[in-house]
């Protein structure tokens, strides 16, 4: 808890360190009530910082300083200077060696950050600034030094020691009790420190490099959790020899380790060699885990892998440049993932989930840059801006260069900055240089928030065969932000004519046509493109692969939208075209709705989904995302005040009229794919993947139709499936449904079959959070009395109340404002223990300009209690002040 008001940090103000770190020898010894550590730094004076000794000021948090020596001299207590947040010394000279030891308590340590227990393990999590709850140090991501690890444990509780780098020796030391050291070569930041302690077994295998080095690969884990480790494993494997083959990239210690533990603040941690995990991030087998969850473990494990080269090979200066390493990365497990899987599923997928959530976090009160120039907390800017649509940025590079000219660009990047703490204006120097290009406009991707709407018109002239697209380009204001300038918007695009055919494009001023498919650079307000020898009015599809993120408006008719969703080449656009058909479908419902009158569909949407469900050559995971509805979430995102009961009702309304009118086919495709999953075994592939979840969502339609049969086959599917992804879905559409009966039934089988792996039991009470019907906040108040819930972990949190206030928006909206109360005491508890949590939980309130004002005012009134209710962590009181301002 802080002590004095939290401060705004700035960008501007940076300035590089007075002191650098060559050599960090820890020693760490751990005990039940509390654990020492002492520290050697092997220090100088930075050179670049000029002549003269300035004071040195360590960070260090929540230490208890026990001795502290300056070239082995131990200083008196006039002799230094200690608040709560320092410890400053005055060097003598130029290169002088510090030595502290302090006492920590990671057993009572339940904000996840520094060193802290988990269960019967030790472990770390020191990004972005928790190695300051460990011991004094230089902790910012600028200062990068070898480390040497010795870790002293119980040996019978503690049998394994861990720590960055490679073992260099172990052995037994008095009282039962032994040790272990680690030796890291490379240098690097603080943040990127790990150690473990504890019982776990491991899966061990190999991974020859393509240098023919062989690197050995382990995954830890608690004993009960070693048969769910090989996915994990594979997907390791995988993203090795991918970023050999994609970006050239190579492992370059002996060892890669990766140890799963159960409390744990996000989804994984980069540490060198010694990746820490959320074990919902590790764990996977086909009976305890859905094919999204292996999905998800397959992309975290690359994602923490890659980070060896774009995050700790070359690092960050400081924690502005957070997306040079968060959106890079997240766009090289993006390729990853498509290349694993299905490529247009993929980007699907993310922008569905960037349009949902990026873009509301872009239009609310903590909409920041890419870059952004101030914080307060840097946890709360690990953000979807900072992450998805820093990948977004990237992505763009990757269009506007090329494949090979992005990788040039790549190569120089790594190579150019090997070893040192650099900015986002260094990669882009490096795409400059490796492609002789310019991109000063273009790095306004990094500067500006907000997300910018650009409105396409046509015009067509007949006489002389020439089609315009008009581009017209806009940004809201964003906090701070008023004027924004145009950004560079590559609009990757093709012309259609009335067969469907793609038309080659032949822009005016040009010599010849260039394929049909090209990327035209809109860098202006307003910009026409002319392209000539159009004997007849083509159909633009537009932004092909969503390669930009803004919100894009053409005055599609929704006849031409149905021509686009059965004509157009590009997959990602025929999705596009169906969920924009589907948007004006569901406005239209919303509008009836809030008019009072009978809620009437446009036969148009149940006729294009028909032909999408009769198309046995489309792959099937694409029917099942163009057979979801966009999300309530999403129908609020494009709503300028959004109205939760009429979109609710919409939607449902919607649903329910697809699953009548389509109810044969949904059928047929159902039993299909269900007598196939009945006959294979469980394999984690895409075109699985695809099976179970088409099979899936034409469950969920058809149980709305309440038939006998489909009662049946849901319990059949619950009953008898083999995987987590059917029986599920089989689950949750009886949780939703109104058999009060088989739903309790089923709710108490599961939870008996899996009351012993708590990674089941989160999905358990997921289900039953995003319950829809009415009495949601009564549901959710009573399963946090379950002997399975607990608030101290944070993903029983994010399961059940993260999920009610996240996903079940009907509820969680309740006109009395119940939910609200809700989240707010939530989060008050919340801050007391786990701040990092407390902020993130606080999202869905930050939100209330979106609603009417009966809403706002409710939802400003929890922000104000929140704001006043004391002892308020720097997480918490930057969103609740920056949501009230
Ligand atoms: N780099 C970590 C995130 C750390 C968050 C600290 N509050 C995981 C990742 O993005 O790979
Ligand atoms: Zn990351």
């Amino acid at each position: 808890m802080r002590t004095e008001q939290p401060k705004m940090i700035y960008l501007k103000d940076y300035q590089a360190p007075e002191y650098l770190i060559d050599e960090t020898h820890l020693t760490f010894e751990l005990f039940e009530d509390h654990s020492l550590v002492h520290a050697q730094l092997v220090m100088r004076r930075n050179p670049a910082r000029g002549e003269g000794l300035p004071p040195l000021a360590l960070d260090g948090q929540q230490l208890e300083l026990l001795s502290v020596k300056l070239d082995d001299v131990e200083l008196p207590p006039a002799d230094y200077q200690l608040t709560d947040s320092h410890l400053t010394l005055r060097p003598q000279r130029a290169q002088f060696v510090v030595d502290t030891s302090v006492k920590i308590h990671p057993e009572t340590n339940t904000a996840l950050e520094g060193l802290y227990t988990s269960g019967s393990l030790f472990c770390t999590q020191c990004e972005a600034e928790g190695f300051r709850k460990i011991t004094y140090y230089l902790d910012r991501p600028d200062v990068m030094s070898i480390f040497t690890t010795t870790v002293i444990a119980d040996q019978h509780k503690y049998p394994v020691l861990l720590s960055n780098g490679n073992p260099v020796g172990s052995g037994p030391v008095e009282d039962g009790r032994h040790w272990a050291t680690w030796e890291d070569p490379f240098k690097k930041p603080a943040y990127l420190f790990a150690l473990v302690a504890g019982d776990l077994w491991c899966v061990e295998d190999t991974f020859t490099t393509r240098s023919n080095r062989e690197v050995a690969l382990r995954i830890y884990v608690e004993p009960e959790n070693i048969d769910k480790c090989q996915h994990a494993m594979n997907s390791l494997k995988k993203s090795m020899r991918w970023d050999e083959d994609t970006y050239g990239r190579e492992y370059d210690l002996d060892i890669f380790m990766i140890v799963a533990v159960n409390d744990f603040n996000m989804g994984a941690m980069e540490n060198k060699g010694l990746n820490i995990f959320n074990s919902s991030a590790v764990l996977a087998r086909a009976e305890t885990a859905t094919d999204a969850a292996h999905q998800r473990v397959e992309a975290i494990v690359a994602h923490e892998y890659f980070h060896n080269w774009s995050g700790n090979r070359v690092t960050c200066r400081d924690w502005f440049q957070l997306s040079l390493k968060e959106g890079f990365t997240v766009f090289r497990d993006a390729g990853f993932s498509a290349d694993m899987n299905s490529p247009t599923v993929k980007r699907i997928q993310d922008v569905a989930y960037l349009r949902t959530h990026q873009f509301a976090e872009d239009a609310g009160p903590m909409a920041h840059a890419v870059r952004p120039d101030s914080f307060i907390e840097i946890s709360n800017f690990y953000t979807l801006t900072v992450y998805e649509k820093g990948s977004e940025v990237v992505g763009m590079l990757h269009t506007l260069l090329g494949a090979e000219g992005f990788r040039k660009g790549s190569d120089l990047y790594f190579d150019r900055h090997d070893g040192q703490a650099v900015t986002c204006d260094d990669f882009i120097k490096a795409m400059e240089d490796a492609n002789g290009v310019d991109l000063t406009q273009f790095k306004r991707w990094y500067s500006q928030a907000g997300t910018p709407r650009l409105n396409v018109t046509e015009h067509y002239d007949a006489a002389k065969q020439t089609y315009s697209l008009t581009f017209a380009q806009s940004c809201p204001a964003t906090p701070g932000q008023t004027e924004k300038l145009p950004f560079v918007i590559p609009v990757a695009l093709g012309l259609l004519n009335a067969n469907g055919e793609e038309l080659p494009l032949h822009l005016q001023g040009e010599s010849a046509a260039v394929g049909t498919h090209r990327v035209l650079s809109v860098t202006e307000a307003q910009q026409t493109f002319t392209f000539t020898g159009m004997a007849q009015q083509p159909l633009p599809s537009l932004l092909r692969g969503f390669s930009a993120p803004v919100k894009l408006h053409f005055p599609y008719s929704r006849d031409q939208l149905m021509f686009l969703m059965q004509h157009d080449t590009d997959g990602f656009n025929r999705w596009e075209a169906g969920q924009q058909l589907a948007v004006q479908v569901l406005q239209d419902l919303i509008g009836q709705h809030q008019r009072g009158e009978a809620l009437v569909m446009d036969p148009r949407l149940v006729a294009a989904l028909r032909s999408v469900l009769g198309n046995e050559q489309l792959d099937q995971a694409m029917v099942a995302e163009m057979l979801s509805l966009p999300g309530e979430a999403y129908l609020t995102e494009i709503s300028e005040i959004a109205d939760v009961d009429a979109i609710h009702a919409a939607r449902e309304f919607a649903r329910q009229h697809l699953a009548e009118s389509l109810h044969e086919a949904l059928w047929a495709r159902y039993q299909a794919n269900r007598e196939v999953s009945k006959a294979t075994p469980y394999v984690a592939q895409a075109e699985h993947f695809a099976r179970r979840a088409l099979q899936n969502i034409a469950l969920s339609y058809l149980m709305l139709t309440g038939k006998p049969q489909v009662l049946a086959a849901a319990l059949e599917q619950f009953e008898h499936s083999d995987n987590m992804t059917e029986r599920l879905t089989a689950l949750a559409v009886l949780v939703n449904s109104p058999f009060d009966a088989e739903k309790a039934k089923a709710l108490a089988s599961f939870a008996e079959h899996f009351k012993d792996n708590p990674l089941v039991m989160d999905q358990w009470f997921s289900v039953q959070a995003g319950c829809t019907l009415p009495g949601g906040l009564e549901r959710v108040k009573a399963l946090m009395q379950h002997p399975a819930f607990t608030l101290k972990n944070p993903n029983k949190v994010r399961a059940l109340i993260g999920a009610f206030a996240g996903q079940n928006l009907i509820n969680f909206h309740a006109a009395d404002g119940s939910g609200y109360r809700f989240l707010a005491d939530l989060v008050i508890q919340l801050n007391a223990f786990n701040p990092q949590i407390a902020s993130r939980q606080l999202a869905p309130l930050t939100r209330w300009r979106k609603y009417d004002s009966a809403r706002q005012a409710l939802m400003k009134a929890e922000l104000e209690r929140i704001r006043t209710c004391g002892d308020l962590s720097s997480d918490v009181f930057e969103v609740v002040s920056k949501s009230l301002a």
